[in-house]
């Protein structure tokens, strides 16, 4: 049977919640930025997208071309305040919600969408409902899975709905070039383009034997995509993640090594503590860094042990860090647990694991209520750092979801 799968994703999210609670910026351009310090564009309204303001743009070239626009600065408890209700109106109208991002989800409406008519009744009650609880428009887009769904909402921002059925996805995908598929990134789209493929359609009709010889087991699902094909699931939660990382915009790039050094051990303590609260241990641990240019590149080292320790964690991307020779300052920072375990310490019998682990646990708990970093090892001496922005990858459950003040 056919899979009806329903992709939501709020406009301009962070500045329609902004104009939203603040009614003076309505219907004005303005753009969010993480801080008074940061320069860079979050998002903008698209009273703002319409003079050419973007995502990414540095807020001088972006006041270039509309000199009125408005800047505010970013707010990320409201932010998190939206998308948990957001998940509250998913779940009325299925249990399959997979909440994506922080302003997208995916729901799988296959047995629930009688209930209310049709698919588009489904996507008409969502937009209706989250325009009168929340006040923001989002766009709907509904296909016979994820990858169309998403292509369907793509396509019809903002403030719209659009079921693609799956007799039309061939017409769609046919002249469709193929960057404007979710998850053919410009790298992708450039080697394809060598190969003389630019549309989606060329991609679904070239043999699957010359894809993979290109790009190995990625091209099995490049050729799938081309057709129109994804057979992934709507995932409710993550329940065995992969991997538990966080990762922050700077409020400014930075170069100074202390300053970078107070932002990995708060990176670290935010990942150590999601272990510890969802009883997992890694092996791997990844430093991710960003330079203001973009470009983005990550290093790893293996633990000996698994560990949900903030204090190997944080030693540990140091030492990576101190193995970098780094060319610029840094605009992102991420530190990331992989090879994940479930905690096989909570068995130990080892005695001094059992205390660490108890004294962790009380930390924790200590934390949990009064505050990050209320309490934190005498060892080290806490640089006040701004919090930066939300994570767009947040969730209002599951591992991803961290405190947001
Ligand atoms: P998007 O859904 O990509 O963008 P958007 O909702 O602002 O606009 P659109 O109408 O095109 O969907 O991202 C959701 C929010 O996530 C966005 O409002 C701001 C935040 N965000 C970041 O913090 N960093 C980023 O690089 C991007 C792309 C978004
Ligand atoms: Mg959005």
């Amino acid at each position: 049977m056919s899979r009806i799968i329903l992709c939501v994703d709020m406009d301009a999210f962070f500045a329609s919640v902004e104009q939203r609670t603040r009614p003076f910026l309505k219907g004005k351009p303005i753009a969010v930025i993480v801080s008074a310090k940061r320069t860079v564009i979050t998002t903008a309204s698209y009273e703002a997208r319409k003079y050419g303001v973007k995502t990414g743009m540095n807020i001088h070239e972006a006041k270039k071309v509309c000199p009125q626009l408005i800047l505010v600065i970013g707010d990320n408890e409201k932010y998190a305040y939206t998308c948990r209700g957001l998940e509250r109106i998913y779940l009325g109208f299925t249990p399959d919600v997979e909440v994506y991002s922080i302003d997208e989800a995916f729901l799988d409406i296959t047995s629930s969408h009688h209930l209310f008519g049709n698919p588009e009744a489904v996507g008409i009650e969502i937009k209706r409902e989250i325009k009168e609880k929340f006040g923001i428009f989002c766009t709907v887009g509904i296909g016979p899975n994820k990858l169309i769904a998403k292509l369907a909402v793509d396509l019809n921002k903002p403030d719209g709905l659009r079921w693609i059925k799956p007799d039309d996805v061939t017409g769609i995908l046919e002249d469709l070039p193929v960057k404007e598929l979710w998850g053919i990134g410009q790298k992708i789209s450039a080697i394809l383009r060598t190969m003389g493929i630019k549309t989606c359609g060329e991609l679904g009709r070239t043999p699957l034997s010359i894809l993979r010889n290109r790009f190995g087991i990625i091209g099995i699902r490049l050729k799938a995509m081309g057709l129109g094909l994804d057979d992934s699931h709507v995932t409710r939660e993550e329940e065995e993640p992969k991997s538990i990382g966080h990762s922050m915009t700077l409020p400014r790039d930075i170069g100074d090594r202390r300053e970078i050094h107070a932002y990995l051990l708060r990176l670290s303590e935010m990942v150590g503590r999601r272990a510890r609260r969802h009883g997992l241990m890694g092996k791997v641990i990844s430093l991710v860094i960003r330079y203001p240019d973009f470009e983005t590149f990550s290093k790893q080292k293996t633990f000996r042990e698994y560990t949900d320790d903030t204090h190997v964690i944080y030693q540990s991307v140091i030492d990576i860090l101190n193995s970098l020779r780094l060319r610029d300052k840094i605009r992102l920072l991420g530190v990331s647990l992989s090879t994940l375990t479930r905690d096989p310490l909570q068995l130990s019998l080892f005695k001094e694991s059992r205390r660490r682990k108890s004294l962790l646990q009380t930390m924790d708990r200590i934390n949990d209520r009064y505050g990050d970093f209320t309490l934190i090892w005498g060892s080290y001496k806490i640089q006040e750092v701004d919090s930066g922005v939300i994570s767009p990858a947040w969730r209002p459950s599951g591992v991803r979801c961290v405190n947001v003040k």
